[in-house]
């Protein structure tokens, strides 16, 4: 009988949860060991192949860590706002709530299989008011700080869905969800002012240990540039408008400018007899977003407004167009265009038969140096690059025409949705006192269950007028609260700072507490949040430590991406494709621990690859040879014991033992599953190759697989406790330390040398591993099969080479 498979699952299971056994230890502190996985979406009510490649490694990882003495917290819950559950709900009319709490108790069904060890006590779910009371908490907590403020903004608009689309759900500017035209409209939204950290949270990335590729996004993200901003005066006009540029040294080889459509100066600029094709072109424009808008790729469009401005370094007057290229969401939402020493502009002066001239100084790559006549730079030339930049910016700022000025790519991060399934803002709208804050004992703000929630262009929440209608807490009048939600991404921002106090009902978290469990010191998930929660969380640990709440700079000090594990096809899982593999169903078959040792053993972690049936079939017949293994090792033990000493096939087993642990060690460390599931199966044919031996060493071969079950139990762990008990060892293996190396055990006596005769490889001896050459000469000369190859031969040379190889020439 198998001592595998979810009956010895359960029954594990079942004992730790009895005896308590991860309960994380608040006394031992100083050996704390925070491992986090970033917690579950609840959709679809299935836990997937990549939920379990997540977690299931990263609690082999812990278990390991367990053993060497660490005070692991592991704790789990979900993310349990959002659009997919609403969509869901508008789709079958099931309740978000319900479909969600649903697929909550099936996930921690699922997951409890797993048999992590998961601290579950210190679950959240934020959706449950007594965590969103604490999303709202911080919202409040960022307004006081004069971190959150309302302005009007263009959004991205659905017209069909009617509602607000993030940028991330406009597919080429259409809806992700409905595939039609994406447009903008102008709404009154909460944001973040996550830019006042642009710079901290560049810096910040230096000291981590994270993804090189996942710092230099955010990095990327963040964008920080640094060049000048330029003044522009109008002719004719008292209009002037700035322009910011990385290339001030440039300038004189500017030939118009363009101005964002948006750009508010774009209709007083533009002359009666191009209004028609300007507001034409700001009609197309809007329907676009900002990201196809930089594609480089991309056609370079525009419209000439009948206006000119006057370059300030050398009065030319230049034509002033519109252009969608141009952003009005970053730096001035106007740029003098080079189109000698630029891209775009030089696609777009093509295109329009505008100028194209080149400055001689430049220094920096001058990609179109075969393109237009060389203009002179007066008084600059002769100068280049930074210094260039710096004379001319100098010079302009005598007039107040231009300064030095950093840019930042990031934007305030837009929190408002017009959306049902989140945490309602806690804002009161006062027609007295403006916006007021809800007060915090006032917490939470809860969102009413009976809501239609159907999509109109409206806040669902805006349609309850019992949750509408409410009194103003300043001054007692009537008032209508804010009907929009938060971002879910505000919900796990700071779900990492509310796990290790999850139950407090006085405050977010103590500090005190918190200050110890944090850092978060092993974060692994998914790469797609690059850009987005991991620089969200970034942010509010920052603005929280400012707050004085947090004495630490950062949440996760480590953090590591797992892979993606494929359909069988090589393609990427899809219920529509047909090649998702349902976890569950192998488990039925294999138990948890074959599961998860497959996905270690089968897949790099960080490189993740296709799934394969035989593959798992592999590993299910590895652990049969396991035990198999581990039965014939307690057979020997049991038995008499034929010997007591140590000989060469005890330090042959003891070699490949240490060899293992060593390797387990270092590899799982590294989160190199793959090889340190293979040391393990080297280490099963040592145990092997010893039980051919006629006699053995029952008290040693006791203390080998001591190790060796240790060494599989953070890999099989049900199934290593099984072997555990059997072995007649006290509950639990966990409870254990983790073996070390004996780095003398590593030291062979004898090595293995080829003997080559005249460049072909004829036998193989061992010699003593403090042979010298000439003793490793007289043994390779010496050996039956290189005697019998010399036969009728005479030896011209001998070349010995320590440890490896012997060379004879003969002839
Ligand atoms: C003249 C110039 C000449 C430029 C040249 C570049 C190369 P980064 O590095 O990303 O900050 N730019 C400025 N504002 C823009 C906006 N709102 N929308 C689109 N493009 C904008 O890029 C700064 C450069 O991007 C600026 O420097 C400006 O073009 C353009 F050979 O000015 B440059
Ligand atoms: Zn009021």
């Amino acid at each position: 009988m198998a001592r595998y498979g979810t009956a010895t699952d359960r029954k594990w299971q079942q004992k730790w949860e009895e005896t308590n056994l991860y309960k994380f230890d608040k006394d031992k502190m100083d050996k704390k060991l925070y491992v986090l996985e970033m917690f579950s979406y609840p959709s679809g009510s299935q836990l997937h192949a990549g939920h379990w490649f997540n977690y299931g490694p990263v609690d082999s990882w812990a278990r390991m860590k367990r053993m060497q003495g660490y005070n692991v917290f592991q704790p789990m819950g979900f993310d349990a706002f959002g659009l997919p559950a609403e969509n869901y709900a508008i789709k079958t009319g099931i309740h978000p709530k319900d479909s969600t709490d649903q697929n909550i108790a099936t996930m921690e069904t699922q997951l409890k299989a797993m048999g992590a060890m998961f601290n579950w006590e210190n679950e959240v779910v934020t959706c449950r008011p007594d965590y969103y009371k604490w999303t709202q908490w911080l919202f409040l907590k960022l307004y006081e700080k004069g971190l959150a403020y309302r302005k009007n903004a263009p959004v991205n608009w659905c017209p069909s869905c009617s509602t607000v689309l993030a940028n991330e759900q406009v597919v080429e500017g259409h809806c992700e969800r409905c595939d039609s035209e994406v447009t903008k409209k102008n709404l009154t939204q909460w944001f973040l002012k996550i830019t006042d950290y642009a710079d901290e949270l560049l810096e910040g990335l230096d000291g981590l240990d994270w993804p090189e590729k996942t710092k230099a996004m955010q990095k990327h993200w963040i964008g920080k540039s640094t060049g000048s901003e330029l003044t522009f005066k109008v002719v004719n006009s008292d209009l002037e408008f700035n322009t910011f540029t990385t290339r001030i040294d440039t300038l004189f080889g500017v030939t118009y400018v363009v101005l964002a459509p948006e750009n508010e100066l774009v209709d007083k600029l533009t002359t009666p007899e191009n209004k028609e094709a300007v507001e034409a072109y700001k009609d197309a424009s809007a329907k676009q977003s900002d990201i196809e808008r930089q594609s480089i790729s991309r056609e370079k469009t525009g419209v000439f407004t009948g206006s000119y401005a006057i370059n300030p370094i050398n009065g030319r007057e230049i034509p002033i167009w519109v252009g969608d290229y141009v952003l009005n969401t970053y730096g001035t939402g106007a740029v003098m265009a080079v189109p000698a020493h630029d891209d775009r502009d030089f696609a777009f002066a093509t295109k329009y038969n505008l100028p194209i001239e080149r400055v001689i100084e430049g220094g920096e790559g001058l990609p179109f140096t075969e393109f237009g006549p060389l203009v002179n730079s007066g008084k600059f030339d002769g100068l280049i690059g930074e210094e260039a930049k710096d004379a001319i910016v100098e010079e302009l700022a005598k007039d107040g025409l231009g300064k030095k000025q950093v840019n930042y790519r990031l934007r305030d991060w837009l929190i408002s949705r017009q959306r049902y399934w989140g945490a309602p803002i806690p804002m009161i709208h006062c027609k007295k006192c403006g916006t007021v804050p809800v007060p915090m004992e006032n917490l939470p703000v809860e969102l009413p269950y009976d809501v239609d929630f159907a999509p109109d262009g409206k806040s669902p929440l805006a349609k309850s007028e019992e949750f509408m209608n409410t009194t103003c807490p300043k001054c007692g009048g009537h008032a209508h609260r804010d009907p929009d939600t938060l971002d879910t991404f505000v919900c796990s921002s700071f779900y990492y700072l509310r796990y290790p106090d999850n139950m407090n009902s006085e405050k977010a978290f103590d500090t005190d507490l918190i200050n110890q469990m944090l850092p978060v010191d092993k974060y692994v998930g998914g790469p797609e949040h690059a850009c987005m929660h991991l620089l969200y969380a970034r942010f509010i640990t920052k603005a929280l430590r400012d707050m004085g709440l947090l004495n630490f700079d950062e949440p996760f000090k480590s953090l590591t991406h797992q892979g993606l594990i494929l359909g069988p096809d090589g393609q990427k899982m899809s219920k529509s494709k047909g090649n998702t593999i349902s976890p569950d169903d192998y488990i039925k078959t294999y138990g948890s621990d074959v599961f998860r040792m497959y996905l270690m053993f089968g897949f790099g972690y960080v490189d993740g690859g296709a799934w394969s049936d035989d593959g798992i079939k592999s590993i299910g017949k590895f652990v049969d040879r396991i035990e198999r293994t581990l039965d014939n090792c307690i057979e020997v033990i049991k038995g008499e014991n034929s010997k007591s000493t140590i000989d060469k096939a005890e330090k042959e087993l003891n070699f490949w033992r240490h060899t293992a642990i060593k390797g387990v060690t270092e590899d799982s460390e590294k989160l190199q599953f793959n090889t340190a599931i293979a040391r393990m199966m080297e280490f099963t044919n040592a145990l092997n190759k010893y039980l051919g031996e006629e006699v053995k060493n029952g008290d040693f071969l006791k203390e080998v697989i001591v190790d060796y079950v240790k060494l599989l139990a953070p890999f099989a762990p049900h199934f290593s406790e099984e072997q555990w008990e059997n072995l007649g060892m006290n509950y639990s293996v966990f409870n254990t330390e983790w073996p070390t190396f004996d780095p003398s055990a590593l030291v062979k006596d004898e090595v293995e040398i080829a003997i080559q005769i005249n460049g072909k490889i004829k036998a193989k001896i061992n010699v003593s591993t403090s042979a010298n050459d000439e003793e490793i000469k007289e043994t390779a000369l010496n050996d039956a099969h290189v005697k019998a190859a010399l036969e009728g031969k005479t030896v011209r040379k001998v070349i010995v080479i320590k440890g490896r190889l012997v060379n004879i020439v003969a002839n």
